[in-house]
């Protein structure tokens, strides 16, 4: 990827840590994944990461849970690329129950979203509260190579492709097996998620270290910051030429501290400054271009 290229925005529209008691606007419902997702595409997003969630919040993996927000964001919007979590942090910690493999699975199987992401290792996933001095939680994201390689062959099977999420830089060492065993279809597409403590610290520098880690094979690139410093990365990220992840999902701050009032307020913040450094937002073609990701049936929705 270059400077050159158009970036791709990604709306990471719900999450599944934070709820409404932090932002009001967090999407819980269908109708309501639905409204945030056309304002995230009228801001210029291309895909849309979900979490799902049960109407009342409840964080989901749940087929039916996926299908109904699926199919709701589809009948709003007239095209986004749909890219599932296949993470369990969220349904672990606000769900309070552990998830099996075969349910991180089995979205993917039936639904067929066009993307899904794909952690590249284990690691201790917390949130630290400097104010406190405590943890405000404390898991463990278990991706051992088998847990990889069994999510990355559920995707291959369905045509699904895989979003390589890098929360450190082993992470990224992590894709050699996995393109020595044939297991990977370029371009491949690669996020360097910062600023979650367990994970590599979120500066400029270290995701320049991280896009240098990157295997020398065709793909895309993009960054997930969390916090409110998400912004300096989203403006790192441009100035390398990568793509950029915004949302709810992420961060609940504009880059005044204010709190957003929707997706679509840190959407167009982000398009504001893929212009402001000289880059032009991708469109969904573009974007489906790019990811090789071309449009077909999701959720049961026909093209
Ligand atoms: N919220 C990100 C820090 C996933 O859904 O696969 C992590 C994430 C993981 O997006
Ligand atoms: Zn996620």
């Amino acid at each position: 990827m270059s400077f050159e290229d158009p970036v791709i925005i990604t709306g990471a529209i719900s999450g599944a840590i934070a709820n409404r008691d932090q932002c009001p606007a967090i999407p819980y419902t269908p109708e309501e994944y639905a409204a945030e997702a056309r304002r995230i595409v009228d801001e210029g997003g291309s895909m849309i990461h979900i979490h799902a969630r049960t109407r009342d919040g409840v964080p989901s993996c749940e087929v039916e849970d996926f299908r109904a927000i699926t199919q709701a964001i589809l009948a709003e919007v007239d095209d986004v690329i749909i890219n599932y979590s296949t993470g369990s942090v969220g349904v672990t910690l606000l769900g309070k129950r552990t998830i099996s493999l075969d349910q991180r699975v089995e979205p993917l199987r039936v639904l067929k979203p066009d993307v899904a992401t794909l952690n590249m290792g284990s690691i201790n996933f917390a949130k630290y509260s400097y104010s406190r001095k405590g943890f405000v939680f404390d898991v463990i994201a278990e991706n051992s190579f088998e847990t990889i390689t069994t999510l990355l062959t559920a995707m291959n099977e369905a045509g699904i492709r895989a979003e390589h999420e890098c929360f450190d830089s082993g992470h990224m060492a992590n894709l050699d097996p996995l393109l020595d065993m044939g297991l990977l279809h370029e371009p491949l597409q690669i996020s360097c998620v910062m600023g979650v403590t367990g994970g590599i610290r979120p500066t400029a520098q270290n995701l320049a270290h991280l896009c240098e880690q990157i295997p020398p094979v065709k793909h895309n690139w993009g960054v997930i910051g969390v916090s409110r410093k998400q912004w300096g990365l989203v403006a790192a990220s441009l100035a390398l030429g990568g793509n950029v992840r915004v949302g709810l999902e992420d961060n609940l701050y504009l880059p005044n501290g204010e709190i957003a009032r929707s997706n679509g307020d840190l959407i167009a913040k982000a398009a504001d400054l893929v212009r402001d450094t000289g880059r032009r937002v991708a469109t969904v073609a573009e974007a489906r271009e790019m990811l090789a990701t071309p449009k077909r049936e999701v959720a049961g929705v026909k093209p």
